[in-house]
């Protein structure tokens, strides 16, 4: 592998006397994707991204729809490696639009001069493990090839839209859009007939952004959701002075805190108070920022069924007091889940929009869509007629994008094969039969603030990849058994997860996908925890071999670790 090159050296190049054309093939140039590149450079190996969007951002490239913010604090999901990056940086709001966010990348990507290690426009259509030359062969959607020792697919968990098999989708005759598809080009709604189908975060969040404008908005809700405000507000100067003062130990708290985030949590549970106190304390959550109404609520809140119900009760009696039609309250009242059993959304006027006359809404579970036909949506009711079909209707979560990349491993053994019955993976950054194959922020990362968890797993890649170098190897596997531990914990712990098994964090919003948990149910503590024994023990969960030689030499094929199970 190419021997520490300064920061200016080459982009790309043959990395060894093996015919590599780079070290570090990363897949994507998200949040994630970005770091990767720059930790891979940093750590001395040649690094190429390749990215399918015209620009950085990922994610926050591509839900570039009305409305699309940051739900944690703009200041907790940006990059912490670089104290200057964070002084030279002004954030505007405490959640950041995404205009702010996909600026905020670009600065980053040019600050470290990291964009001529990108190519954008271009797709990965397959990548296959050579076994005999211990490199990846990767094909490109413009027919060209790649070949790299290490392949890091930075593909994000929200990055395949979803639409839903409503019968005549494709009739529609005007212009249909998804949230998390959204054109890079000027939509134009205004004056014009608009429908959104789902309300999940990114149909809540469009809604009443652009219910002003529109000359109608019919939103098509199958599910209502637990909808809290946000409370954003500008970042005022002394506000940005202290962030700056504090940066160090803000750090701190994001890196090790378990759900990333600068929320204390709370230390009383929900009936350690009175009647009265709970009211004052959930009015307090009701006006706190983000995901603050999580993780600085009652401690028993996800687990007590009685502590649950009574937040839930005064959330609806908020939706009642802000939406003046009665009937209309009622529907945007969930009566199915508990609060936190979906990943609940953070809002700015939504309810409210519900008074403008121009916003009705539509209960699917009383009026289902019959059909999509050239001029609008059929329901039980009749035919809407509409302008503008914008699908709010979510994302193949955690696999999608891994599953659709044409990714085969030793054997020619298909990912998807591997993963027919749902993800088995080490760490959530690797799966035995592919080697060299690495996915930071993929299935099995953490719930939370996801850049902290991702920026973990990206951490570790590149020390292991940094460990492999140094150590004379060229070639790294999880050891079967390490995978079945490690998912087997994972899906040990969903049986308990806040989430519940109908929310899309078991893939249950996609027909025909295993229900499987596709976060890590033991958390960062369990990661870090796992990680460090990976470290103490010299790789024991891995395979490390060395094909410099022609021949391959298993250098460690021990079990997890001598403490058994991970974390
Ligand atoms: O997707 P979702 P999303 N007919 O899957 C409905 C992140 N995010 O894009 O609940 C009718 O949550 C579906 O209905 P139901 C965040 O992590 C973050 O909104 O299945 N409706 C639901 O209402 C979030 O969790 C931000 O009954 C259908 C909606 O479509 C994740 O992205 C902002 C349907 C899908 O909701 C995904 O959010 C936005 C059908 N056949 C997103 N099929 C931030 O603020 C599905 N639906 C940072």
């Amino acid at each position: 592998m190419a021997a520490p090159e300064p920061a200016s050296a080459p982009a790309t190049g043959p990395a060894t006397g093996n015919a590599v054309d780079v070290d570090v093939l990363v897949v994507g140039a998200g949040v994630t994707g970005i770091y990767q590149v720059y930790r891979a450079r940093e750590a001395g190996f040649s690094v190429e991204a390749i990215e399918a969007g015209s620009g950085v951002g990922g994610t926050w490239f591509w839900n570039r729809y009305p409305g699309a913010r940051f739900d944690s604090e703009s200041y907790t999901y940006a990059y912490l490696f670089s104290k200057q990056l964070f002084d030279e940086w002004t954030w505007e709001e405490h959640f950041a639009e995404q205009p702010e966010t996909e600026r905020y990348l670009n600065h980053v990507v040019d600050r470290f001069d990291l964009r001529r290690h990108i190519r954008f426009g271009a797709r990965v259509v397959s990548a296959t493990y050579d076994e005999p030359a211990g490199s990846w062969l990767v094909v490109l959607d413009d027919g060209t090839e790649r070949r790299a020792r290490f392949l890091v697919a930075a593909t994000g968990v929200l990055s395949v839209p979803f639409y839903p098999a409503v019968p005549g989708r494709t009739d529609f005759q005007g212009e249909s859009l998804h949230t998390g598809q959204w054109p890079t080009t000027p939509v134009d709604l205004a004056g014009k007939r608009v429908a959104v189908i789902g309300t999940g975060s990114s149909g809540v969040q469009i809604i009443p952004v652009i219910a002003d404008e529109v000359a109608s908005l019919t939103v098509y809700q199958r599910t209502s959701n637990w909808c809290t405000p946000l409370n954003n507000s500008p970042i005022t100067p002394e506000e940005q002075e202290q962030l700056r003062a504090d940066f160090e130990t803000m750090r701190e708290i994001l890196n090790t805190s378990v759900a990333g985030f600068l929320h204390e949590p709370h230390d009383r549970a929900a009936f350690d108070d009175s009647d009265e106190e709970r009211q004052a304390f959930f009015e307090h959550m009701w006006r706190s920022p983000g995901f603050s109404k999580l993780s600085s609520n009652y401690t028993d809140l996800l687990f007590d069924e009685a502590a649950n119900a009574a937040w839930c009760e005064f959330i609806a009696d908020k939706v009642r007091g802000l939406v003046h039609d009665p009937e209309t309250a009622a529907k945007l009242i969930p009566t199915d889940h508990r609060f936190g059993e979906k990943r609940p959304p953070f809002v700015t006027g939504y309810y409210e929009a519900f008074n403008n006359p121009k916003v009705s809404l539509v209960d699917l579970k009383a009026t289902p869509i019959l059909r999509v036909t050239e001029t609008g949506i059929e329901t039980a009711d009749g035919l809407v007629e509409l302008d503008v079909i914008i699908w709010a209707t979510g994302f193949d979560f955690g696999t999608g994008a891994l599953n659709r990349m044409g990714i085969r491993g030793r054997g020619g053994m298909a990912l998807t094969d591997h993963w027919a019955e749902g993800p088995i993976t080490f760490l959530g950054v690797q799966t035995s039969g592919f080697p060299n194959f690495f996915f930071p922020g993929g299935p099995h990362a953490a719930a939370g603030n996801n850049p902290r968890y991702n920026g973990d797993q990206v951490d570790f890649v590149t020390d292991t990849l940094v460990y492999v170098r140094d150590h004379g190897f060229d070639t790294i596997e999880v050891d079967p058994e390490a995978e079945e531990r490690w998912t087997a914990m994972v899906d040990k712990g969903a049986e308990t997860a806040p989430f519940g098994t109908k929310s899309y964090f078991f893939g249950t919003n996609i027909p025909g996908k295993p229900k499987k948990y596709l976060l890590n149910s033991g958390g960062r503590p369990k990661l870090f925890k796992e990680i460090a024994r990976v470290k103490d023990t010299g790789y024991s969960a891995f395979r490390l071999s060395s094909s410099s030689n022609g021949a391959s030499t298993v250098a460690s094929a021990a079990p997890v670790a001598a403490g058994g199970e991970p974390g």
